[in-house]
């Protein structure tokens, strides 16, 4: 596995609007994902970035009196600012403004011309431009007000389109679909979700217009630029772009390329898991290996939405609560896949009862004992007893569940089983009492303290990826070198060292318990 090239994608988010919770959301699941990977040994290539073109883009730039990229230029920068202040350790953003994007998506649809996947038509139909996405009349709902509606749940209107378009032949793929899903049955999930997706496909495809003539911002179709390309075939491109396609010598594209992982919300499964692969594969290009749709949140119950007010801003959750505090709820509270709720209770209960006095107070109590009563050096163990042996083992042990639960995209129970051994390691710490063995037996005292240090240092090692700067804070604290935290150092590989003096400790996770801040 070690140097085996893991790359994953979060969508590319439209900058027809400002980031909020949702995007943050995304992006930070891919962020514990990569980071998980990189320090299991992997060559990791984590892509996000910004999708420019489109009639919603060229829309929103209209209301707001500028041209389409200065609207592009000034949102896709705050995407931008989003990863770089939330920490997130992306390699690379892409925009499909850029010059690489627009070479690989024309390359990529003259591929397509070449091999009679795509043809000339006439587009007659219902667009909703707030989904960017082709409706047929019986999949339309209808509105208070007699206004058909897009069936998305976005409430977007829909209005009839009338014009010449070129048609990408996806009729023709529903039995090759359906066969590369038998064929790789962890091609989509959730389950439930790749069950949604098969009955989509066996309930018949339609051809689909790929082209549009009545507005202009968008990438021109090679040889014929009255058109310019749905905004959809160049969107999803752009995770071949990344990777240096078209030139299929390049280092990132004979590495990288196919992906395995898009991560998405579930809104956007379909152009994921039917439209995506179609393409590629009609292009002669492989699909990715993995689509994994996640669910939505609400906020108190509610629907997120601008109209209603309640967009949560991810600059003020992070003031409010913090970086990891903020991480560690979205992964934890909500199983992942399913939808879920803010509420700033749970947000308190999540980080009061699993960070502050869970792993936080862990540390925290074994630290501050071994700084008092064992000279505030790595206290050096006697013979381990079977208690002792048993904590060590099931610190040393969490990797293997955790890399089942990880490559499951199952956030919440990676975080369920690192809490777990804080259980144990709470459990061990009472019954030992080294407290009171400071007084009877000092060298059980030191094995004792030694055994939990090593399991905090376990612990923390494994919530790197997950809530990095605390993390990083409590192996500084039990002065594990910079170079001494990948996964290789857990269990028996790399013991603390007895001797080596530690610095006095601090809380990582403070307990939020300002009502002027709630
Ligand atoms: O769809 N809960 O971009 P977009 C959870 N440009 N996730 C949410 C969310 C919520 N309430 N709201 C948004 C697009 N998201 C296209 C994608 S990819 C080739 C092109 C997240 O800006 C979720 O990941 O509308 C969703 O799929 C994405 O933002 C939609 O972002």
């Amino acid at each position: 596995m070690a140097g085996e090239p893991y790359y994953l994608t979060t969508p590319i988010y439209y900058v027809n609007d400002v980031p909020h919770i949702g995007h943050a959301y995304t992006t930070l699941a891919c962020d514990a994902l990569a980071r998980f990977m990189r320090l299991d040994g992997r060559d990791v290539f984590f892509l996000t970035g910004t999708d420019e073109h489109g009639q919603k883009v060229e829309q929103a730039a209209a209301a707001a009196g500028i041209t389409p990229q200065a609207l592009a230029d000034k949102n896709s920068a705050r995407f931008r600012d989003l990863a770089r202040d939330m920490g997130y350790s992306n390699d690379d953003f892409i925009r499909t403004t850029a010059d690489r994007h627009i070479r690989a998506v024309q390359q990529l649809w003259r591929e397509l011309v070449k091999r009679g996947e795509i043809y000339l038509g006439k587009y007659s139909g219902w667009y909703s431009v707030r989904d960017e996405a082709f409706f047929a009349e019986k999949e339309l709902i209808k509105g208070p007000n007699g206004k058909l509606l897009a069936p998305t749940g976005t409430g977007a209107e829909v209005e009839w389109v009338e014009e010449p378009s070129y048609f990408f032949r996806l009729s023709a793929w529903g039995d090759r679909l359906l066969k590369f899903y038998d064929d790789n049955p962890g091609f989509i999930a959730p389950e439930s979700r790749r069950n949604e997706v098969i009955s989509f496909v066996k309930g018949g495809l339609q051809d689909l217009s790929v082209s549009r003539t009545t507005f202009s911002w968008g990438v021109p179709v090679p040889d014929d630029p009255a058109h310019i390309m749905y905004v959809w075939i160049d969107a999803l491109t752009n995770y071949l772009t990344a990777t240096g396609y078209p030139d299929e010598t390049s280092d990132g594209y004979r590495k990288y390329w196919p992906a395995d992982l898009h991560m998405v919300g579930k809104d956007i499964l379909r152009f994921h898991a039917v439209y995506w692969p179609a393409f590629l594969m009609g292009a002669g290009v492989a699909p990715p290996k993995r689509v994994f749709a996640h669910g939505w949140w609400t906020n108190e119950g509610q629907k997120i939405s601008k109209s209603l007010g309640n967009v949560i801003d991810p600059y003020d959750l992070v003031a409010k609560y913090g970086r990891d505090q903020v991480r560690y709820f979205m992964l934890r509270e909500v199983p992942f896949g399913n939808d879920g709720d803010f509420s700033h209770a749970a947000m308190v209960q999540r980080a009061n009862g699993d960070l502050a006095n869970g792993i936080g107070n862990l540390a925290q109590r074994t630290l501050t004992l071994i700084q008092k009563n064992c000279d505030a050096k790595v206290p050096a163990p006697d013979a381990l007893n079977d208690s002792d042996k048993a904590l060590l083992a099931r610190a040393g042990m969490l990797i293997d569940e955790l890399r089942g639960h990880m490559t499951a995209q199952e956030f919440h129970k990676a975080l369920q089983a690192v809490l777990a051994v804080v259980s144990e390691a709470d459990g061990y710490i009472d019954a030992n009492a080294p407290w009171a063995l400071r007084k009877t037996d000092s060298v059980r005292m030191a094995t004792v303290l030694f055994v939990l240090a090593e399991t905090i240092r376990n612990v923390a090692l494994v919530m790197q990826p997950f809530t990095p700067e605390a993390a990083g804070k409590i192996l500084d604290q039990l002065a594990i070198d910079e170079g001494a935290r990948d996964f290789n150092q857990l269990g028996e590989a790399r013991r603390l060292v007895p001797g080596t003096a530690l610095p006095a400790p601090k809380g990582v996770f403070p307990r939020i318990d300002d009502p002027a801040k709630a």
